[in-house]
């Protein structure tokens, strides 16, 4: 039982500060399976999902989508994958989306979460991260990578960016400090090459045997 543990990473770090592009590499060298919140949320925008017309306003004014969205969509992912370790990228955003992840209500999952929510019974846990990365980056190196990615993100503009960082630093900075002070933390400068950074993320599923 305890081999089929859920390992659950949460990616942390301001826009642009490189989640995905690291993700990508943690995927490719240690076999995650990786959830972008934002991704998702972007998706179901596009399927014209209920709701979408305010999910994308609000994308677009840099603010939060309700938890229980993005929990759902989260929660749905997880339940039709059949790995077990889990990067979770940029997500929780806000204290409140902490704890509703935290309280999942995992029992009327089929059977791979059913093995999660057993191992939390059994600990006594919520459902917790094992690890959180931080990507930790300077303003204007967030804004310059955001403004040249060109991929014609509705969120991707100067306006938005400000937004964004401003809700980064009132929302998200006390879910790290929240991580930190609990020893899950795992804060990794942000700057320098993709693989100059990737270099400094490797040992860290190294050294929990991934
Ligand atoms: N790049 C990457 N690494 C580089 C490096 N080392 N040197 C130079 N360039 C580098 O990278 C950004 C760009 O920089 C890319 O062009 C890349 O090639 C280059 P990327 O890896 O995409 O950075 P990332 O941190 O993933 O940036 P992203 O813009 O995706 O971060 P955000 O956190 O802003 O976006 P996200 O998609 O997570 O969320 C978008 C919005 O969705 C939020 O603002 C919010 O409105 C909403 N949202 C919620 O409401 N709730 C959620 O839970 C999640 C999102
Ligand atoms: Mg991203």
């Amino acid at each position: 039982f305890k081999e089929r543990n859920p390992f659950i990473t949460f990616v942390l770090g301001g826009p642009g500060s490189g989640k995905g592009t690291q993700c990508q590499k943690i995927v490719e060298t240690f076999g995650f399976k990786h959830l972008s919140a934002g991704e998702l949320l972007r998706r179901e925008i596009d399927s014209n999902s209920e709701h979408w017309s305010q999910m994308l306003n609000t994308i677009k004014e840099g603010r939060i989508v309700p938890s229980e969205v993005t929990v759902r969509l989260i929660q749905q992912e997880m339940e039709s994958s059949d790995s077990n370790k889990f990067l979770i990228d940029g997500f929780p955003r806000t204290e409140e989306n902490r704890i509703a992840f935290e309280q999942l209500d995992l029992v009327s999952f089929p059977i791979n979460l059913i093995m999660i929510s057993s191992y939390v019974k059994a600990h006594q846990i919520g459902l917790e991260p094992n690890v959180v990365l931080f990507f930790d980056c300077p303003e204007e190196e967030m804004v310059k990578r955001v403004l040249n990615r060109n991929q014609g993100r509705v969120d991707d503009n100067i306006d938005t960016v400000k937004k964004r960082l401003k809700v980064f630093e009132i929302l998200n900075l006390p879910v790290i400090d929240y991580y930190s002070k609990r020893g899950k933390l795992c804060k990794i400068n942000a700057v320098g090459t993709e693989d100059e950074i990737f270099e400094k993320v490797r040992p860290i599923f190294s050294a929990c045997g991934m």
